[in-house]
């Protein structure tokens, strides 16, 4: 239950609609612009005097900027971000969560908003099988999906059109969706800052130090500064438009960009320099969660602590959309304390509490405790990892649990024609 769910995460239960900012952004246009590899560090960062996401800092005047929330991916990384921000559910783990789905229709946040009359799309310019998102978008519910198949082949930086082009394409549409009147829900994602970061001359916005040039590190801060120019022209159109007022906006990461193999020695030296403390997995795995709403937000940053879990609910807190299934993840308003076990990209058994961060023993490492804020090795408290990790597996295993119902009671809809 929601309050077995709040107490082992360490907060006091508080009934989901009992917040005085619950409905604030009800029936505004939501957007939710999920950034490729872009990681928190890279918000209100420069290099040699240039900001890296100037339109993002921008922007946080009229948002409400969460900087401590943590990657929660598995397997399916960007599939799996997109799991996590329309369930609230927790990633399968080993496995894409998608292969687990086969179209039957789940309790999404885009479902939720297709019953308050949303018109609900989502943008991504690659193929619907990638990632199997031809199971997965049925599921979540979206009215339509716009993929490579009509997203222009056009202008391509590595394997993709260029975001640039998925934007203008997307303006496009959602132009026509604001003039039907319907409140619109539109997923858009990038996918220029993918992995190796290349970018033409041309998209170079960065003037980078003579180290940074050519390398990897210095590739993905100029990935990172063309993504942030393509999102500040689309919040450009919303505004010429005038739909940027009535809209909540959403910019989030999807997961890390910098990490594993292709990092050398070098890069990561790179980004102690450029961060002026060693290069964390705290560095690695913090991801911007922005939540965008002229008029209601000003320059507010709140620092509880959070996983990619807690965007659905938090979100639909603001909108006023009271949640028809259990989510694993709470309004991050609402809660000063967290509990996030990581599969995947974590040992087996590890987990953060916002406080500090246990890692579980792997092939390569013993296991190891650190203060979340200093991410300074600290002497393990066996007592509190055991409760911890036994109230982290506990989240888990209801995290699949549901999944399993959900999954149960759509197919007896589907064969019964009944919803139950
Ligand atoms: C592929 C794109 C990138 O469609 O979403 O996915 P990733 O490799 O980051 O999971």
């Amino acid at each position: 239950s929601d309050e077995e769910l709040a107490k082992l995460k360490g907060n006091e239960f508080v009934p989901y609609t009992e917040h005085e900012r619950f409905g604030i952004a009800k029936d505004r246009h939501l957007f939710v612009i999920q950034v490729e590899s872009l990681q928190n560090f890279a918000i209100n960062q420069s290099i040699g005097g240039q900001e890296l996401t100037p339109n993002l800092n921008e922007l946080l005047g009229d948002s409400l900027y969460f900087d401590r929330m943590f990657q929660q991916i598995g397997a399916g990384n960007t599939s799996d971000a997109e799991w996590l921000l329309h369930m609230s559910l927790l990633p399968k783990g080993l496995d894409p969560t998608v292969n687990y789905l086969n179209g039957t229709p789940l309790p999404s946040l885009v479902n939720m908003l297709n019953e308050q009359d949303y018109y609900t799309t989502t943008y991504h310019a690659d193929k619907l099988e990638y990632w199997n998102r031809k199971e997965l978008y049925p599921s979540l519910g979206f009215d339509y999906a716009y993929s490579s198949d009509e997203i222009p082949d056009e202008d391509l930086i590595g394997l993709w059109p260029s975001d640039r082009t998925m934007f203008q394409f997307a303006e496009g549409e959602i132009r026509e969706q604001a003039a039907s009147g319907k409140k619109i829900y539109a997923n858009l994602m990038t996918v220029t800052s993918h992995t190796p970061f290349e970018v033409r001359e041309q998209d170079k916005y960065l003037e980078l130090p003579e180290q940074y040039v050519d390398t990897y590190t210095g590739n993905y801060l100029q990935s990172i500064r063309y993504a942030d120019e393509a999102v500040g022209e689309f919040i450009a159109f919303l505004k010429a438009e005038g739909i940027y007022e009535d809209s909540l906006i959403v910019i989030n990461g999807d997961h890390s960009g910098l990490h594993g193999r292709p990092m050398t020695v070098n890069d990561t030296d790179l980004m102690g320099e450029l961060l002026g403390h060693s290069y964390s997995l705290k560095d690695r795995f913090l991801l911007p969660f922005i939540i965008a709403a002229p008029g209601l937000f000003e320059s507010e940053v709140n620092s509880n602590f959070g996983g990619q879990v807690d965007m659905m609910p938090t979100i639909m807190n603001l909108m006023g959309i009271e949640p028809q299934a259990p989510m694993v993840g709470h309004n991050m308003l609402q809660y000063e304390n967290n509990l996030l076990a990581v599969r995947y990209y974590l040992p087996g058994g590890s987990y953060i509490t916002g406080d500090h961060m246990y890692l579980g023993q792997n092939a390569r490492y013993p296991e190891r405790y650190y203060d979340f804020d200093t991410m300074e090795r600290i002497e393990p408290d066996k007592e509190t990892i055991e409760q911890k990790q036994k109230n982290a597996l506990k989240i888990l295993n209801h995290s699949d649990a549901l999944l399993s119902n959900f999954l149960d009671e759509g197919e007896e809809e589907a064969e019964t024609g009944e919803e139950s």
